[in-house]
């Protein structure tokens, strides 16, 4: 268990650690265990695991304000599915919630006026969460709330903010809202509102890539490091095809060539059926989704990636398309894949490709449990390349 180091108050370790487990209704284990994840998911060094415990523990909660415009809600769902702590323990301890459509217990001009009366008491403090497309067709007519346009209301919100997230594919870049026709002209956040935003893309969101922001921000006062897109680097600077446990299926030619084949059922690699693995940048092989285990993720469970997270190609490009390769030949440090079809990679091979791969937790359980599960394939197929 690491030591909190308290650096900026007189309290002991141990009155933080009581006080956390008495505000978060977490015992002292699991508050540090929800820090180390948080720590590793941000890519820093063990070290930051006790200053994170720190300012949970004791700076003040940043003021969150949080739009939903043309989305499907599922940024939320999928934050109401952590476990490490729950959002209920999120909201009310992590960060103080202002003003939330979906879960707001207040409704109509109630709700409108907390929004501001927050936005008047935190101007320059507050984080503005935005989540959904924003229709911009027609001077913003196709969504209005309160009779206002979208537009009208992120330009409103967005002016006084100390932060800008977009949070799911629709608020970054249009996302499935934005599909061919577009009707109403959905955008992301960054068309309308033409100053920095963090950008976390995914359809939905990995809901850790939302939290480690959130607890970045609160432990060092300012935003992780963004990439060109405007995403966190932590979280997005990998493509999916590097972490992925079937790519030693992928270099050794063993392809699932149709769904339910018995390349398929052996856990072969899903490039043949449109896996948009090799060209799409996000770390879900990595910290997995919803707190189940190994093999929680869009290709553990055997759907090929459509490259949610990536603007071209999530929503754009055919499910059934082929990948364009980027960088597929293994660098010289990837472990040799000794066994043979379905039989699974080593426990050491699977730790070394994770660590050459950069991939941060869970790639090698999943790696482990998922490889090569069956024995060799059954039926007419041997899903090799043809
Ligand atoms: Fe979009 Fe989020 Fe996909 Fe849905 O709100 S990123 S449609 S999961 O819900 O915005
Ligand atoms: Fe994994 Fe898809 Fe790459 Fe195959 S193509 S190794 S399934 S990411
Ligand atoms: Fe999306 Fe592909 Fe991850 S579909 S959730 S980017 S595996």
């Amino acid at each position: 268990m690491p030591t909190i180091r308290n650096q900026s108050c007189s309290h002991s370790n141990n009155e933080i650690l009581t006080s956390v487990e008495t505000r978060l209704g977490l015992s002292r284990r699991k508050f540090l265990q929800f820090c180390a994840v948080m720590a590793v998911t941000l890519g820093l060094p063990p070290e930051a695991e006790s200053a994170i415990a720190q300012a949970i523990a004791t700076k003040h909660r940043p003021p969150v304000i949080w739009l939903h415009f043309a989305e499907c809600t599922g940024c939320t769902e999928s934050l109401l599915r952590t476990e490490h702590p729950a959002l209920d323990k999120l909201i009310l301890e992590l960060i103080s919630l202002d003003y939330h459509e979906t879960l707001f217990a207040g409704a109509g001009h109630q709700a409108d006026a907390a929004r501001k009366a927050s936005m008047k008491a935190n101007k320059g403090k507050y984080v503005l969460v935005v989540e959904g497309a924003i229709p911009a067709k027609d001077n913003g007519i196709y969504c209005k709330i309160g009779g206002r346009t979208a537009v009208e209301i992120l330009n409103e919100c967005a002016q006084d903010a100390a932060a800008v997230i977009a949070l799911g594919s629709c608020a970054v870049w249009g996302g499935m809202p934005s599909t061919g026709p577009n009707p109403t002209g959905c955008v992301g956040v960054d068309e309308v509102w033409k100053r920095p935003v963090v950008n976390i893309p995914g359809c939905a969101p990995n809901p850790y890539n939302f939290l480690s922001t959130v607890v970045h921000y609160i432990t060092y006062g300012k935003l992780p490091e963004l990439d060109n897109q405007g995403r966190p680097k932590f979280a997005y600077s990998r493509i999916i095809h590097e972490n992925c446990e079937r790519r030693p299926h992928f270099d050794a030619g063993r392809f699932a060539q149709e769904f339910g084949d018995a390349g398929h059922r052996a856990g072969w690699c899903l490039y043949k059926l449109g896996c948009k693995g090799p060209e799409t940048h996000a770390n879900c092989p990595a910290i997995l989704f919803g707190d189940v285990g190994g093999g929680s993720w869009p290709v553990g469970t055997g759907h090929p990636c459509i490259g949610c997270t990536e603007k071209g190609i999530g929503f754009e490009k055919p499910v059934f398309a082929l990948a364009e390769l980027k960088g597929v030949t293994p660098p010289a440090s990837y472990p040799g894949i000794i066994e043979q079809q379905g039989h699974g990679a080593t426990i050491a091979s699977v730790a070394v490709l994770a660590t050459a791969a950069g991939a941060v937790v869970g790639a090698s359980a999943a790696m482990a449990s998922n490889l090569g599960k069956g024995s060799k394939p059954e039926g007419p197929s041997d899903g090799k390349e043809e």
